[in-house]
């Protein structure tokens, strides 16, 4: 694409997340900053990265405003900053984030829009709590921001803040990203009324607002519709005094990274001793402890490919690492010990002492040891039930520099719809994930070369740099879009 950004803001980019970048760790009386490694960290030091990208202020680092991990007190003369970005911590009252963070957020919102619409919890307090917090993020960046600053606001936790913004700054640039799946309107309309309402006015609030894909760019479109009845010209909501324009922007990875990591001392050294402990054909998975992940349904692909496709047996490890994640929340400790239960039944029933058909680990893999195993691994199986985008299956194929390997995606991923050489799967069609596993095993050299090669061009066009670029291009676009518009 074009990039027009060039002639942009010269103000500063400020970033609103939930979570800080960072957090302040002590360790033998030293202070440092230890830095998250999720995906939108990554991403939005592209922006540093990149030398096509917007001239924000240079001079300024990336302004972030996000929760404090750490208590006033251990902030307490601590200087919030490194070479990239300067954080402004906002302080929640813990009872205020457990309605709002664990309430609203994790008990309501992530299951209706991951399609758990029974495992939502409605509750008023929850809504207050939200407001409460989102305002406690506005009171933050109204204490540093400027007349050229550009906001670009993320996810789900954060829906009213675009619109607080605009009520008392009209004039300052806001983006929106919405990082996990917008619901068809059925789902969403599940919310009480005036709750729907200020969640499509807040996100509103921003000048360009972003999804993974297309089909939640009409979901959303379609709730703004019927929730607010405000029209749409294609991709163009008109406010009356001004224009929104929702769109998709695929969220992606910095491929050059993986791919590059391939011939990584540290990497070769951990795919060689994965490949001499395991056995011939390699599964590996790793996710977050979540039952949008399906985790469970995967074990049970599994356990139908070893009794429907015996001749398989001893000949397959299957690795599969979960990374522990909310697991003070009560359907988290019931999936982690439904998972911890179905894998020893599968060990119990099909292993013997010389085979252990899964290797289950509940915890986080250093990065060297993830690029290893997705090195060393015959066959990526990535099943969510639903999932925004799933950057695991975009991190798989860049890697295979070596350009085998056979990634199985269920089509719940957002990122199916980008992906469509692996093997597609439905996730809670167990023989669907048995018979894909079966193919991917028998699936020639020179084929999965043909589908990896797919899937690496288009991963690397659109890396994690083209995403932000295109986002902030959008951004600087409208403005003329606005004028253009007007006139038709
Ligand atoms: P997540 O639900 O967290 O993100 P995902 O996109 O797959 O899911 O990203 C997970 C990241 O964590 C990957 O970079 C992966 O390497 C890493 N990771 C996962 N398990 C790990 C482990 N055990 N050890 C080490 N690293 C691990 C949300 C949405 C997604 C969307 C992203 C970005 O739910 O759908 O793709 O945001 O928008």
């Amino acid at each position: 694409m074009e990039n027009l950004t060039n002639s942009g803001s010269s103000g500063r980019l400020i970033i609103v997340a939930y979570r800080l970048p960072f957090k302040l760790v002590r360790e033998n009386d030293q202070v440092r900053l230890f830095q998250n490694s999720g995906g939108l960290v990554s991403a939005v030091l592209s922006l540093v990265k990149d030398t096509r990208m917007p001239k924000f202020n240079t001079s300024e680092k990336i302004q972030w405003v996000g929760f404090s991990e750490n208590t006033r007190e251990e902030l307490e003369g601590q200087s919030l900053a490194n070479e990239e970005f300067q954080a402004h911590p906002v302080f929640i009252p813990e009872e205020v984030n457990e309605n709002y963070y664990e309430g609203f957020c994790n008990n309501l919102i992530w299951p209706l829009c991951h399609y758990f619409p029974s495992l939502a919890r409605f509750n008023d307090e929850y809504f207050e709590a939200y407001q409460t917090a989102n305002r406690l993020f506005f009171e933050k960046l109204d204490e540093i921001l400027e007349p050229d600053d550009t906001i670009w606001v993320q996810d789900y936790q954060l829906m009213l803040l675009p619109g607080m913004i605009r009520e008392k700054y009209p004039s300052n640039k806001i983006g929106f990203f919405f990082h996990i799946p917008f619901p068809s309107y059925e789902l969403f309309r599940m919310l009480p009324v005036r709750w729907r309402k200020a969640l499509v006015d807040g996100i509103l609030g921003a000048d360009v607002v972003g999804f993974h894909t297309n089909d939640y760019v009409e979901y959303f479109l379609k709730a703004a519709r019927l929730v607010s009845e405000y029209g749409n010209k294609l991709h163009y909501i008109n406010m009356s005094n001004r224009i929104v324009k929702v769109d998709s922007f695929p969220i992606s990875i910095d491929f050059e990274k993986f791919n590059a990591a391939f011939d990584e001392p540290e990497v070769m050294q951990a795919r060689n001793d994965a490949r001499q402990s395991l056995k011939e054909k390699v599964i590996f998975s790793v996710d977050r402890l979540d039952y949008s992940k399906g985790i469970i349904h995967r074990l049970k692909g599994y356990q139908r490919f070893l009794e429907r496709y015996p001749e398989w047996h001893e000949k397959v490890s299957f690795v599969m690492v979960v990374v522990p994640s909310r697991d003070t929340i009560e359907q988290y400790q019931q999936m982690k010990s439904d998972i911890d239960q179905t894998v020893g039944k599968i060990n119990a029933d099909f292993g013997n002492i010389y085979w252990q058909p899964i290797i289950y680990q509940y915890r986080s893999m250093p990065y060297h040891e993830l690029v290893g195993m997705y090195t060393a691994s015959d066959v990526a199986l990535i099943t969510p039930v639903r999932d925004g985008m799933n950057l695991v299956c975009k991190e798989y194929v860049a890697s295979r520099k070596d350009r085998k390997g056979v990634l199985i995606l269920s089509e719940m991923a957002g990122a199916a719809a980008e992906l469509g050489e692996a093997i597609i799967i439905n996730p809670l069609d167990s023989q669907d994930i048995a018979d894909a596993i079966k193919q991917a095993f028998e699936m020639p050299v020179e084929e999965q070369t043909k589908r990896m090669d797919a899937m690496r061009e288009r991963i690397k066009d659109y890396d994690v740099f083209a995403w932000t670029n295109d986002f902030f291009t959008q951004m600087t676009m409208l403005e003329q879009e606005h004028d253009r518009l007007r006139q038709v």
